[in-house]
């Protein structure tokens, strides 16, 4: 799993690609938006626990170290773009991601001009979807036709079957793009996908369609549009407010999101999402020292936990002490967990579950 997962704002000009990266983040847009050059800003946030915060006041460590991700603004994608396929930096920098949040527009407002000359998320939605669709179609007919040519030179026959594994895949691929289907909806398995994996095709990503409803709150006034595809979903905000929001030091906010009846913030519930949707969860340890958040996939074993934590950890790896944190908060301190029997002996092979808080004895 890379250090930092990545998560790549899109979406048509002027759809508030930086707005929600403002909410996201805290960044303050600079005046020049909604352009259709291509453009990017990143920035790398905490992602927001509240068990965190309760660990950190039982614990009172030193530090307070939260599980990480990167946000990039990419501005530039537009109608018509996808038909040649996208290329060079533009592609590259949509592609390096784990996940993408397809942002559109649905609020009305006379002051900010729409493309489209209406406001339409559905439509928009489709339009952009189109693009990465027919980028895909270009980069997996340009590969099976480079798959079509090896094939019919002599050659070994591991390499033979290899390019034949990887040619069924594609032309699966091809046939659900043609019809315009997404590769994720296509019923494929990690294995299946293995030999694609390195394309980084665009309508693989998990993907969250987030909807601007401007001053409305989502959901009540707004209706959002469907969007039934695996590792989907669609989450509404109100984008302006959300980036005002996002600036505002921590008191302030608190205060701000009662007047405007905003429970949760839209970082927390799209990070929420985003982990759902890739399949994450988290772990933490705990400690005079540092009480820290680790991000594992749904399924990781207690020694894969330990090589997160540290490749030591892994190699010396004796055995795990675990208190899932209901138990721990429930008891109110570790004491009180370990005499209430709640403090677990486990091995290599234990399946992690979400929120466990993890203490690894190593020997190197
Ligand atoms: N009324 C209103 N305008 C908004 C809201 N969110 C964004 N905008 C405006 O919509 C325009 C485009 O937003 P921006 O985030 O720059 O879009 P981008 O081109 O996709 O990055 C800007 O003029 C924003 O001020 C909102 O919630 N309400
Ligand atoms: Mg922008």
């Amino acid at each position: 799993m890379a250090e930092v997962m990545q998560f790549g704002v899109i979406g048509l000009p002027m759809s508030s690609k930086t707005t929600l990266f403002g909410a996201l983040t805290g960044a303050v847009p600079d005046a020049a938006g909604g352009g259709t050059r291509f453009t990017i800003q990143r920035a790398i946030v905490d992602v927001p626990d509240p068990r965190v915060d309760v660990l950190a006041a039982m614990f009172k460590p030193r530090k307070v170290t939260r599980a990480r991700v990167a946000f990039a603004d990419i501005g530039g994608l537009q109608k018509g773009m996808g038909e040649g396929g996208l290329s060079g930096e533009l592609l590259n920098t949509v592609a390096l991601n784990d996940a993408l949040l397809h942002v559109v527009r649905a609020f009305d407002d006379p002051d900010v001009p729409h493309l489209e000359g209406s406001v339409d998320p559905a439509r928009d939605i489709a339009m952009l979807d189109n693009e990465l669709l027919l980028s895909d179609l270009v980069i997996v007919e340009k590969r099976l036709e480079k798959i079509r040519d090896t094939l019919r030179r002599p050659i070994r026959p591991v390499e033979r079957e290899a390019h034949e594994a990887e040619q069924a895949v594609l032309e699966t691929v091809h046939a659900g793009l043609q019809d315009a289907i997404p590769a994720r909806d296509l019923d494929l398995d990690e294995a299946t996908l293995l030999p694609i994996r390195g394309f980084q095709l665009l309508t693989l990503k998990p993907v969250v369609i987030v909807v601007n409803t401007g001053d409305t709150p989502p959901g009540t006034g707004a209706a959002l549009p469907a969007y039934d595809h695996r590792k989907s979903a669609v989450v509404g905000i109100r984008g302006r407010i959300e980036m005002e929001i996002a600036q505002l030091d921590p008191d302030d906010r608190a205060l701000f999101m009662a007047e405007y009846g905003v429970g949760e913030t839209s970082a927390a519930r799209i990070l929420a999402t985003c982990y759902r949707l890739l399949g994450l969860h988290s772990f933490f340890t705990v400690g005079e020292d540092e009480v820290r958040a680790w991000t594992i996939p749904i399924g990781a074993t207690a020694l894969e936990a330990a090589g997160t934590i540290h490749t030591d950890l892994a190699r010396g790896f004796i055995r795990a002490e675990v208190v899932s944190y209901d138990d721990l908060v429930a008891l109110g301190g570790m004491n009180a967990a370990r005499q209430a029997g709640k403090h677990r002996m486990e091995g290599r092979n234990y399946v992690v579950a979400d929120g466990d808080i993890l203490h690894v004895r190593f020997n190197v």
